[in-house]
């Protein structure tokens, strides 16, 4: 794990200042100013490109499901930043945030989510459905609690062929209780897999909330049953994602198998791009935007220490629209699949 601050000196009577910790009393990890740019600039991208997603697909230029990612950023971006080169991700149809976390191209995904023929799936997967084997990404799925086992799958090749990498699964508090998510536990923790199971708990799966859903809403308990450990970590805090992240992978490359790790996140948006939004306030939406939002904790403390301006920031916003605004020009601007295309790349 990154080390914890320790106390500093200071001129004033009440000298040590306690170390940093997240909004649930969690460990974070010491970022310097690299890092805090970093996360600022990954959540910031992923932020913009969903808003522009939405914007299309309001324009009429992606079609069928979208699920926008939006308020959950630095889940993804904290636990890139602890992953190395060779380590899998997988997860569900929430999924764009993940695949621009991994360094997939925002052109690539954005062609294909408006089904163009530049997308990662030829335009013919959508937004549930992309890869890139490059950048060790295994999809986008559909099929709420199937990525888990596949998941599972992508650490049991990695055990066999002892190459050191681990395979990260991502799934919602609603897939938590899907009947696979437990067989593939019981599997990882009878063979020791390398594996980081990672639920994203947004308190909702789609319209229903954890409290009413859920017998054990502690989801980091869920692995108890097979001797799996877990960690609940404030999945707003970027620090606490990473800090978090840098144990839990740390726990599968030592060989110790499986860990589970509970993101307590948010979802700003609807569940998909319909949504009547009749199952929760506007108010508990605003309390996290304003008190929580990922990207706006960073940003304080950029300020407050001085490590960055206003303009800088401002600057770094430019730079990610600009990225953003190209990858909607080159989607729309790129032709769709040829109709003869129709039975390629597809199982029959
Ligand atoms: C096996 C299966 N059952 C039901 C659905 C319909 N469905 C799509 S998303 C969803 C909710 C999942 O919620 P959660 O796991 O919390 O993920 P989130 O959308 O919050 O990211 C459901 C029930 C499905 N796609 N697959
Ligand atoms: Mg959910």
């Amino acid at each position: 794990m990154a080390p914890r601050k320790t106390a500093t000196v200071s001129s004033r009577k009440t000298a040590a200042k306690p170390a940093a910790k997240a909004s649930n009393g969690g460990p974070v990890a010491d970022f310097d100013r690299d890092e805090e740019l970093k996360a600022y600039r990954e959540m910031l991208l992923i932020r913009r490109f969903e808003e522009k997603a939405g914007q299309l697909y309001g324009m009429g230029f992606i079609g069928g499901f979208c699920h926008l990612y939006i308020g959950q950023e630095a889940v993804v971006v904290g636990m890139q930043m602890a992953q190395k080169e060779g380590d899998q991700v997988i997860t569900a149809y929430r999924d764009h945030g993940h695949m621009l976390a991994t360094g997939m191209e925002a052109r690539g995904v954005m062609a294909e989510l408006t089904g163009r023929r530049s997308g990662y799936s030829h335009g013919k997967g959508g937004s549930m459905h992309m890869f890139s084997k490059e950048k060790h990404f295994y999809g986008g799925h559909g099929i709420v609690g199937a990525q888990v086992s596949l998941g599972t799958g992508l650490a049991f090749a990695n055990n066999y062929r002892g190459n050191g990498n681990v395979a990260i699964a991502y799934f919602g508090d609603g897939a938590a209780n899907q009947g696979q998510v437990y067989e593939s536990f019981n599997m990882a923790a009878l063979w020791k897999l390398p594996i980081v199971y990672i639920v994203e708990n947004n308190r909702y799966a789609m319209g229903t909330s954890t409290a009413r859903a859920t017998a054990q809403s502690n989801y980091s308990l869920r692995g108890s049953g097979f001797g799996i450990p877990g960690i609940q970590v404030d999945g707003m805090d970027v620090r606490a994602v990473k800090a978090a992240a840098d144990e839990a992978l740390e726990h599968c490359r030592s060989g110790k198998g499986p860990i589970i790790l509970e993101m307590l996140t948010y979802r700003y948006r609807g569940h998909s791009m319909s949504d009547p939004a009749k199952y929760r306030s506007k108010e508990e939406v605003q309390k996290m935007r304003s008190e929580q939002d990922p990207i706006e904790q960073v940003k304080a403390r950029l300020i407050e220490k001085g490590w960055a301006s206003e303009d800088d920031l401002k600057a770094i916003d430019k730079d990610v629209r600009d990225i953003v605004a190209d990858s909607a020009d080159f989607a729309q601007a790129d032709p769709e699949p040829d109709a003869s295309e129709l039975y390629t790349d597809i199982l029959l």
